[in-house]
C-alpha cells in the first residue's frame, strides 16, 4: 500500500503500466458515452407505448411515386432508410429486404406506410430495396439472397424481414422482429384472400428469419425464375432443416395488398412446380451458399438503401433440363 501511495505521488506513475490501463479505461468510457450512446441506454419496453393497434391502410388513388412525393426527406430517418429509437435501446435490429422492379407507386406507398409503423414499434431498422437490373426474367430468390448478403455487410442484424413491395401491414402489434427458435410468417391475413390464411403451408408475402435461421435453410433457391413456388420451396427448406414456422394471430397479422396485374418478365413458370418436387435433393447445394450476382451500385436514398443487382439470366430452354444455370 505504502508503495502504491508513493507511486501515486511520484511522476513515475505516468510511466507505469497501471497508468496505461487507467488511460485506456478513460478512453473506453468516453467512447461509450459520446460515440456509442445506444450502448448505455436502457432497453426499450417489451411493449412499445407508441403502438396504436388496428390501422387500416387507407390508400388514396392514384398512388404517387416517391419522386412525386418529393422523396420525403424525414428528420427521424437517416440516409439509407436507417432508424434507431432516440431514447431507448431497441430489442430488435431488423433489416427489411424488398425485392423490386418497376413498381414505383407501390414503393412510394410502402415507404410512406412502413417507416411510421416500424418507428411505433421502437425498432432499430434499415430498409433495403433490391432491384433486379435489366429486363430478364424476374428471380425473387436471388434478389433476397443478395439482399441478405449485402445487408449483413453493413451490420449484425438480429432479424431479416423479407417483404413484398405491395403489402401494407394494418396492425402495428405485428412486430417486425424475430424469434430466436423459429422463422415467422407475418402476412397471415391478406385482404386479397378475405383476410384468411391462403393455405396451411403459405410462406409468401412477409417472412421474418434470423440470419442464423436463414443460413440453416440455405436461404432461397436461386433456380426459380418467374412467378411461383419459390416461397413454397423456402417453407420446405425450413422443415428440412429441422425448424417449424410460427405465425402471429390472424386478428393482428393483417395486410392490404395493393392491386396489381402479373408483371411482364415475371410470368408464371410451370418448371418451378417440377423444381419444387426436387427440393429435398437440391436445397443443401442450391441457395445462399451457391449464390452469384453482381452489385452494380448501392445508393443511400433518404428513405431506403438502393441495391441494384445483376442476378444473371435464365438459361435458354435448350440448355435447361439440369438444375444449374450459368450466372
Ligand atoms: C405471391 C407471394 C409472393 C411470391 C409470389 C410468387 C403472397 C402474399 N405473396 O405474390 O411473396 O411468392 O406469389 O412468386 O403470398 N416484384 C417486383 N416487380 C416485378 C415482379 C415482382 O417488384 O416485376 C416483387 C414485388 O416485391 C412483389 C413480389 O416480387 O410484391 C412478388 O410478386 P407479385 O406481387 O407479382 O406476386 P403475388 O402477388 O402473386
Ligand atoms: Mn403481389
Amino acid at each position: 500500500m505504502g508503495h502504491c501511495r508513493h507511486l501515486w505521488r511520484s511522476r513515475r506513475l505516468w510511466r507505469s503500466p497501471f497508468s496505461l490501463v487507467l488511460l485506456a479505461a478513460a478512453f473506453a468510457l468516453s467512447y461509450a458515452f459520446f460515440a456509442a450512446p445506444s450502448a448505455l441506454q436502457a432497453e426499450c419496453p417489451v411493449v412499445s407505448p407508441l403502438l396504436i393497434g388496428p390501422q387500416p391502410a387507407n390508400l388514396t388513388f392514384p398512388l404517387l411515386t416517391l419522386e412525386a412525393m418529393g422523396n420525403k426527406r424525414s428528420t427521424s430517418v437517416s440516409a439509407g432508410g436507417l432508424y434507431r429509437p432516440p431514447d431507448c435501446r431497441a430489442r430488435h435490429r431488423t433489416a427489411i429486404v424488398v425485392p423490386y422492379r418497376k413498381r414505383p407507386t407501390h414503393l412510394g406507398a410502402l415507404l410512406d406506410h412502413l417507416h411510421p409503423f416500424l418507428q411505433r414499434q421502437q425498432l432499430h431498422y434499415r430498409i433495403y430495396l433490391v432491384e433486379q437490373w435489366g429486363n430478364g426474367t424476374f428471380n425473387k430468390g436471388r434478389l433476397y439472397n443478395a439482399g441478405v448478403r449485402e445487408a449483413l455487410r453493413d451490420a449484425t442484424w438480429s432479424c431479416i424481414v423479407f417483404h413484398d413491395v405491395d403489402l401494407l401491414p394494418e396492425d402495428d402489434r405485428n412486430i417486425y422482429g424475430c424469434r430466436r427458435d423459429k422463422p415467422s410468417h407475418l402476412s397471415v391475413a391478406i385482404d386479397k384472400f378475405a383476410y384468411r390464411l391462403h393455405y396451411p403451408q403459405a410462406f409468401g408475402g412477409v417472412v421474418a428469419m434470423t440470419p442464423e435461421q436463414f443460413r440453416k435453410t440455405n436461404g432461397y433457391s436461386n433456380q426459380f425464375w418467374g412467378w411461383g413456388q419459390e416461397d413454397d420451396n423456402l417453407w420446405q427448406r425450413v422443415i428440412l432443416s429441422g425448424m417449424q414456422v410460427v405465425r402471429p394471430p390472424v386478428a393482428i397479422a393483417r395486410y392490404k395488398m395493393i392491386k396489381h396485374q402479373r408483371d411482364a418478365g415475371n410470368e408464371r413458370n410451370p418448371r418451378n412446380v417440377d423444381l419444387l418436387r426436387r427440393t429435398k435433393l437440391d436445397w443443401s447445394s442450391d441457395g445462399f451458399n451457391s449464390l452469384t450476382y453482381k452489385l452494380l451500385f448501392k445508393e443511400l436514398e433518404p428513405l431506403y438503401t438502393h441495391l441494384m443487382v445483376d442476378v444473371g439470366k435464365k438459361a435458354p430452354s435448350y440448355l435447361r433440363g439440369n438444375t444449374t444455370t450459368p450466372a
